[in-house]
């Protein structure tokens, strides 16, 4: 039932989205773009680090003065797209010059309980995106693996198998300023180093359904707590790989995150077609 959900207003993408496990859309334009940069070198994230995320950042305030800029740039956008979701919490990603800067394979955190629902992620980025400046990857059809839960330091099953995935089944998308890719969260994602001078700076947005309750799962001292992560602001208010403060949540005693072999990651991600991955690019060229 899950796979006929309505996510997409369009019913191609709503197509697309759930055969790959995601899409590309144009969704804002370079007034915005350019508005966005320009508030983002006016409030620029200091870290040491070739690759952050304002959501790294201790600094609340800023966290907030970030979320609201995002979600009030995104949200018309969004509502042309989506049908019946809302956005919960958005950063920028920047990338440096700088082998470290690469992000490995992985999936995003759960946020619904995607028994019943599904959680967006959407990834655009504000420069033009190639080879060399650290562009998206996707790992097409890798959101039908079942990993329900994923959250800081939940252990990713896929660890040992992440370069033989990226360089079977990585689709590295290329992209212009202001196109998203908007993706299940379940999918596997990564992004090569940046190799530029220019510091790559993109958005990375969390959508959720109108109706579902929010959850954030976390490994906290090697127990599962499931927090209740509805009330507004959860996200932005607090500390990254930090416990929240919050006590609404429940400890779960066993992780069912289903096991993972190579049979299974073939089985999953292997199209007869040996030449998918130029028809995807070709498909998402536009
Ligand atoms: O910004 C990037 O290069 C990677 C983004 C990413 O992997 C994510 O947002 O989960």
């Amino acid at each position: 039932l899950k796979h006929q959900q309505k996510i997409f207003i369009n019913p191609q993408l709503n197509e697309q989205f759930h055969k790959f496990g995601f899409v590309k859309v144009f969704l804002i334009d370079s007034i915005k773009t350019e508005d966005l940069q320009t508030f983002y070198n006016q409030n620029p994230h200091n870290s040491n680090f070739e690759f952050h995320s304002t959501h790294f950042s201790k600094d609340r305030v800023y966290k907030r003065k970030i979320q609201k800029k995002i979600i009030d740039t995104f949200q018309p956008a969004l509502k042309n797209v989506l049908s019946n979701y809302e956005v919960i919490f958005g950063n920028f990603m920047v990338k440096q010059k700088g082998e470290n800067s690469k992000m490995p394979l992985h999936a995003d955190w759960t946020y619904v309980d995607e028994n019943r629902y599904l959680s967006l992620g959407i990834w655009c980025p504000l420069v033009d995106t190639n080879e060399k400046n650290g562009m998206l990857g996707v790992i097409p059809y890798s959101h039908n693996f079942n990993q329900l839960f994923r959250g800081p330091k939940i252990p990713s099953v896929f660890n040992e198998y992440n370069q033989y995935i990226i360089e079977k089944y990585g689709v590295l998308i290329p992209m212009k300023a202001g196109e998203a890719i908007i993706y299940n969260h379940k999918l596997l994602h990564f992004s090569p180093e940046n190799t530029t001078e220019q510091e790559r700076v993109a958005v990375n947005i969390v959508a959720t359904p109108e109706n579902a309750d929010i959850f954030h799962y976390a490994n906290i001292d090697e127990k599962i707590h499931v927090y209740n992560a509805s009330k507004s602001n959860f996200f932005v208010e607090y500390d990254h790989f930090e416990k929240p403060e919050c006590n609404d949540f429940k400890v779960l005693e066993v992780i069912n995150n289903e096991s993972i072999n190579l049979k299974i990651i073939e089985k999953t991600l292997e199209k007869r077609d040996k030449t998918f991955k130029e028809k995807l690019i070709e498909l998402f060229s536009f």
